[in-house]
């Protein structure tokens, strides 16, 4: 029998690289299992590409907890893609994403916030990956968790890697995830069964599965927005945030929480439940398509949520046109958003 625990220290622990193997072995297993003539085999490609961004999230993660030790917060002078002021630690994360998808043989063709058109990879890979280095990064200098969101695609057969391996509908993704960099790193990952949560383990150097096949609460009474665009919302919209705050007979209004940073919104959202929305304002999404909706909502949807855009339409069901494409955007426990998704077909 093997003693899980020795003096108080669990021994049983799953760290994310076993785990990706398991679920590689799980998925060959399905194979054999259905009898097919073809017996396809996961060639371990993907398990290789999580495995090179799991060492992106840690270094990420070392550079975010020292940044203010070495001076590394401030503004670097550029503007990003999307008008952003770029800061220094947006750009170093960014080169070290972009460092590890390039070395890892996987990937050919690369999308990141933080640069203008997509990087195409000299690689014999299959996959192609969307990001965000840094989201939420308005947060960086007053200490507020951000993190890095990834979604992935296989590219399309006899493809060499273009733009149009990325520019698909949502449904198309294979993998998705995110990390934030808070009190410690935490990184959700879908590989389109379910969603698994790892917390890094920094003496260890290893994230540690803590939350296996998590999954949303049906309904929950919190609400997370950026009321101060009220006056820019279609009525609609104000009137069923509105709606929120009225308290129903013998119960509560819902609580608000709004942090700012898109991955720790998300995050809380995931764990505790409620609403999470970004509707259009003056008409325009801010939040974008590719790399923060798409990811998002496929992991909200694999914990048994929902995500949807002002118009109720799914968002994975949407594709877009150019690689920093905005989108509105309401994700969280299903019985909250279709809430709103009721109420928009009602009004
Ligand atoms: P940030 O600009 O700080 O990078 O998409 C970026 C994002 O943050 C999200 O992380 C966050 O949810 C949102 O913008 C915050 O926008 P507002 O400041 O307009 O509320």
């Amino acid at each position: 029998m093997v003693r899980e625990e020795i003096d108080g220290t669990r021994t049983d622990i799953v760290t994310l690289s076993s785990f990706i193997l398991q679920e590689q072995r799980r998925y060959n297993s399905k194979y054999h299992d259905q009898g097919s003539s073809i017996i396809r085999e996961a060639s371990g490609e993907l398990s290789l590409l999580l495995n090179s961004l799991q060492f992106a999230f840690k270094f990420i993660a070392n550079n975010i907890r020292k940044a203010e030790l070495v001076n590394l917060i401030g503004l670097s002078g550029v503007i990003n893609s999307t008008g952003d002021e770029q800061k220094q630690l947006d750009s170093i994360c960014n080169d070290i994403f972009i460092q590890a998808m390039k070395t890892n043989g996987c990937i050919r063709v690369i999308v990141s916030e933080e640069e203008e058109k997509e990087i195409l990879v000299d690689s014999s890979g299959s996959y192609a990956i969307t990001c965000d280095p840094i989201d939420g990064s308005s947060n960086i200098d007053a200490g507020v968790s951000v993190g890095t969101i990834f979604g992935i695609y296989k590219i399309h057969p006899g493809s060499n890697g273009s733009l149009k391996d990325v520019l698909r509908s949502g449904n198309e993704m294979v993998a998705a995830g995110y990390t934030m960099y808070g009190a410690s790193a935490h990184l959700l990952l879908t590989t389109g069964h379910k969603v698994n949560g790892f917390t890094l383990d920094s003496n260890l150097g290893e994230f540690i599965l803590t939350h296996r096949n998590l999954s949303m609460p049906h309904f929950k009474n919190i609400y997370s927005i950026n009321e101060g665009n009220t006056l820019y919302w279609p009525p609609k919209i104000a009137d069923f945030i509105h709606s929120l705050k009225v308290a129903p007979e013998g119960g509560k209004p819902y609580a608000a929480r709004y942090i700012g940073s898109m991955v720790a919104d998300v995050h809380r959202t995931m764990l505790y439940g409620g609403l999470f929305c970004y509707p259009c304002s003056r008409g325009k999404g801010k939040l974008r398509l590719l790399y923060e909706c798409f990811p998002m909502a496929f992991l909200c949807e694999q914990a048994n949520g929902l995500a949807v855009n002002d118009k109720g339409e799914r968002i994975l069901d949407l594709t877009p046109e150019h690689i920093h494409e905005q989108s509105s955007i309401w994700l969280g426990s299903k019985g909250e958003i279709q809430k709103y998704v009721d109420y928009i077909n009602k009004h």
